[in-house]
């Protein structure tokens, strides 16, 4: 394989003529908001900063195919569901394949920052694989960050051993307090030696999760909890679990909908247990108290995810494409981060105005979506969008609540009007759409629909374009009732 650099340009793009830009940090907290240490151990982590998401890239490695415990919405011949999004595991590594593929990516992906073990099954029940992969790449990768994620049940065992490997962030699934719910979740687990069902098989789960959680947070790892949201199951019950992690130390709370089809052969899925909907979710994450540590960027991942968070570049890496050894150049890698620093930088300094010039403005909050292919810009073709970043703003500022995904629009170079149905319905409650550019049928059909498209903002970065944008509309209105 050889050591191509990807284009910075076609990451983060160009500069708006008349130098627009903005704001840095979203709703998450940043180099502002943070001790120096722990910003030093996110500001590069696409799950832990909102910010790095749009600059940084994170693959996993499926070593880890066997799990402790059954959760009513897995089927193990799919991904796991805590990190995946559904869909058949495309292959299983050896700890030594795994290192070969992690470095071949390396070498052409400047953006990758993070190697993490997220399933297929659990990374720590057979923590030795998982272990060998991180030991074998941070011998040629020192500079990785390493995550891995896991239920918690074979936590407690494994706290010194992470600690050692300065593994500096574990995910653990928690998603519930009360064994009375859990037993409606997990119908089994598998613990020193035998199967355990029922009330019994919860309380194990949540004793163990809740002790790993305290002791390896005391060891300084970053720990973020995600919490699946199942309607009618625990869903007004995860204000509790977002208050007993916190009361713990946990650092993140990612609480994802549930996924839920009768075609992925789960328990939820056959038994017709609805996922929640955007709407719903949002509800939720607004009631939560520490609205910086609550992470909304989550594109719920495979397990052999390669890339920036909402692209999949895992076919490009594939066992049978990978080279028997890597030309291995840490200078592009080197390079890229240079660059991020002075981008931030000037999207700090940006988001600053915009700031300032939404203080003045007092009005409800609107609730738009953003065609982006990273680098916090409006930077995309309405019609080549896979998934739109959806902001509310108003005149606190400019706040990142999530994403909704779509298929694009575009076909071959056509707009395809099915497509745009499936749009439409995605949009629900958003009342503007920025892109780079648009075509004048989507445009209007999406007025016919309710939904504005601005595509007066591109390359702008995403801050700045909403806050003069909705200065404007203010200011427009004042005007139409004078
Ligand atoms: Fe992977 Fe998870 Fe580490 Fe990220 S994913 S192990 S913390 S490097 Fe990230 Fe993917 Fe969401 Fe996971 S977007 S599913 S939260
Ligand atoms: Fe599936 Fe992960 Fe639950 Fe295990 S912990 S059953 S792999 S979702």
């Amino acid at each position: 394989m050889g050591q191509t650099v990807v284009p910075l340009s076609s990451i983060l793009g160009k500069p708006a003529a008349g130098g627009c830009a903005a704001k840095a940090c979203g709703t998450a907290s940043g180099s502002d908001d943070l001790p120096p240490e722990i910003w030093a151990k996110v500001k590069d982590h696409p799950c832990y900063s909102e910010d790095a998401h749009h600059y940084f890239a994170r693959m996993h490695v499926a070593v880890a195919p066997a799990c402790n415990i059954q959760c009513n919405y897995c089927n193990r011949k799919y991904d796991c569901a805590n990190e995946s999004r559904p869909g058949v595991t495309s292959e299983r590594l050896t700890p030594e394949q795994a290192a070969i593929k992690v470095l071949a990516v390396a070498a052409e992906v400047p953006q990758l920052s993070v190697l993490g073990v997220a399933g297929p099954g659990d990374a720590l029940y057979d923590a030795k694989r998982t272990f060998e992969t991180f030991d074998r790449v941070s011998q040629v990768l020192p500079d990785l960050k390493f995550c891995l994620s896991t239920n918690g049940l074979a936590l407690p065992d494994q706290v010194d051993a992470i600690a050692e490997r300065n593994i500096d962030h574990v995910t653990i699934t928690i998603n519930m307090v009360d064994p009375e719910i859990g037993a409606r979740i997990y119908p089994w687990i598998f613990f020193r030696g035998r199967r355990w069902t029922g009330i019994e098989a919860a309380r194990i789960l949540h004793e163990r999760q809740m002790e790993g959680l305290e002791r390896l947070s005391a060891k300084g790892v970053l720990i973020k909890v995600n919490s699946v949201m199942i309607p009618g199951v625990n869903d007004q019950h995860l204000v509790a679990v977002n208050a007993a992690i916190r009361a713990r130390g946990a650092f993140l709370h990612n609480i994802l909908p549930l996924i839920s089809d009768p075609a992925h052969g789960t328990r939820f899925g056959l038994d017709g247990q609805r996922g929640p909907s955007p709407a719903e979710l949002k509800d939720l994450q607004d009631q939560l108290p520490g609205q910086a540590s609550l992470m909304r960027h989550c594109r719920q991942c495979r397990a052999d995810a390669v890339g920036m968070l909402g692209e999949d570049r895992c076919q490009d890496f594939t066992l049978d494409q990978l080279p028997e050894t890597v030309a291995y150049d840490p200078r592009p890698r080197e390079l890229y981060r240079e660059v991020v620093e002075r981008e931030r930088a000037q999207r700090q300094a940006s988001a600053e105005a915009s700031r300032r010039i939404l203080a003045l403005l007092s009005a409800p909050a609107r609730l738009v979506a953003i065609c982006s292919k990273g680098g916090g810009r409006i930077n995309q073709h309405f019609g080549h969008a896979r998934e739109f970043l959806v902001y509310e703003v108003d005149g606190r500022g400019v706040r990142f609540v999530g994403h909704r995904k779509a298929q694009n629009y575009c076909l071959g170079g056509d707009g395809d009007d099915d497509r745009l149905e499936g749009i439409i319905a995605a949009l629900e409650g958003i009342d503007t759409v920025f892109a780079a550019k648009i075509g004048a049928c989507p445009k209007r059909d999406l007025a016919a629909a309710g939904i504005s498209v601005v595509d007066g903002y591109a390359q702008a970065y995403v801050e700045t374009a909403l806050a003069e944008w909705f200065r404007g509309s203010l200011a427009a209105d004042r005007q139409a009732r004078a």
